[in-house]
């Protein structure tokens, strides 16, 4: 007999358990995550069925992306288990430290892999590892000591591991043990009440503001969490007219009538939130940091690794006004219907020069890099082998999808 809770299930109530802390902890998410609703009403009510190509309004409702980041190999390993018992599996591999501003980090994305999966629950969390050994960051005496900061630390309980290891094993929960997963999984992932060591993270955040948040801390918590929004334009208007400051533009694609591609994002910048300090003498004081915020995105269709190319290179002008062309030059990603309809394939994934545009716009410090120092090496092979599991090619999985259908 098969567990009572699957992990089709058991990622879903995490989505939602997610939510409802983020809630609590930003109130201003919760603005975001109405705001969206509304404009996905709006548009469903003006297109009708037109305003679903790119996944059902329930779909779309329940969309979220989080944000985490982590120190070591082994939290990244312990991470993976844990959504691995939900069913999200990594996905691709982004290098952050090649970006403008460079951040220090190496990231992926656990999320589901097959289209009945993402129909049901889509949940994707970006995923980021610091890398400490990198010598254009962090020299040999700070390495040191972030080695055994991060060595000290246990972001998980072996609880939650063990329960993650059983969902795996047995597809799934019964119901006792994926609500105690659930609670422990949730809680692993909320802001900690512990002080933070005032000196260490300052130290810390004059290399990269990135680093202070991974490393300056002794637990993980959510960056952000994202909603998906059919009219992003509207919704950008609208979030400022609410007086809530948004980051001056929104990051991907610009503005179009041509068909959408890829993926398109805004946010409203970091909130000061109240974290507790201990102070070099010892005493313990009331201060804020201001790294977490609210994030927005619109999805299109999945480019191929030709499209990609003329997006990178030329942009979306240089792009097709028609779907049918889109497909006839292998610029995108659909399937064929049985009557020859074309439905385009969901980009299921993120864009390294967004992702760091939205790490730059919420930097509280400008940080330090020199150039001229040994980069660390890293690479999709590297991080697979960290994963211990398999690490998907994006393109892969489109290119799978796409065969299927034809
Ligand atoms: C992740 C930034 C990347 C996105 O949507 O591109 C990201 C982070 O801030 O940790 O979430
Ligand atoms: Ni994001």
């Amino acid at each position: 007999m098969s567990p009572a809770v699957t992990p089709t299930t058991l990622r879903a109530r995490f989505a939602a358990a997610l939510s409802a802390l983020y809630g609590t902890e930003v109130p201003a998410y919760t603005t975001l995550v109405e705001v969206s609703e509304q404009v996905n009403a709006e548009v469903l009510e003006r297109l009708g069925d037109v305003a679903e190509r790119l996944g059902t309004i329930e779909r779309v409702t329940a969309e979220r992306h989080g944000a985490i980041r982590v120190g070591t190999p082994e939290e990244l390993a312990q991470v993976a288990r844990v959504f691995g018992a939900c069913g999200m599996h990594p996905v691709g591999f982004y290098d952050l430290r090649e970006a403008t501003p460079p951040i220090p980090v190496v990231s992926t994305a656990f999320r589901p892999v097959d289209r009945a999966e993402l129909a049901a629950n889509p949940f994707r969390v970006f995923t980021s590892l610091l890398v400490v050994d990198d010598r254009r960051f962090f020299d040999e005496a700070l390495e040191a000591e972030l080695r055994e900061f991060l060595a000290a630390r246990r972001l998980f309980p072996e609880e939650l591991l063990a329960l993650a290891d059983l969902a795996e094993r047995d597809g799934g929960l019964s119901e006792a043990d994926a609500d105690r997963f659930l609670e422990l999984a949730t809680a692993s992932f909320a802001l900690s009440p512990e002080p933070v060591d005032r000196a260490w993270y300052q130290r810390l955040e004059d290399v990269s503001s990135v680093a202070a948040d991974i490393g300056g801390v002794t637990s993980t918590h959510i960056n952000h969490l994202t909603p998906r929004v059919l009219d992003i334009d509207a919704l950008y208007e609208r979030m400022q007219a609410r007086g809530i400051e948004m980051i001056d533009r929104i990051q991907g694609p610009s503005r179009t009538e041509k068909p959408d591609v890829l993926l398109r994002q805004t946010s409203f910048k970091a909130l000061a939130e109240p974290r507790r300090f201990r102070e070099p003498d010892g005493t313990v004081v009331d201060g804020t940091l201001r790294v977490r915020f609210g994030e927005v995105e619109a999805r299109g269709v999945a480019l191929t690794p030709e499209g990609r190319a003329l997006y990178d290179g030329r942009g979306i002008d240089a792009f097709p006004d028609t779907e049918a062309e889109l497909d006839a030059a292998n610029l995108a990603y659909y399937t064929r219907d049985e009557h020859g309809g074309l439905q385009p394939i969901v980009y299921e994934d993120f864009l390294p020069k967004s992702a760091a545009g939205i790490f730059a716009s919420n930097l509280t410090s400008e940080g330090r890099a020199d150039a001229t120092r040994r980069a660390a090496a890293r690479d999709a092979t590297w991080m697979q082998d960290v994963l211990g599991r398999e690490l998907h090619d994006p393109y892969a999985l489109y290119e799978a999808e796409r065969a299927a259908s034809r």
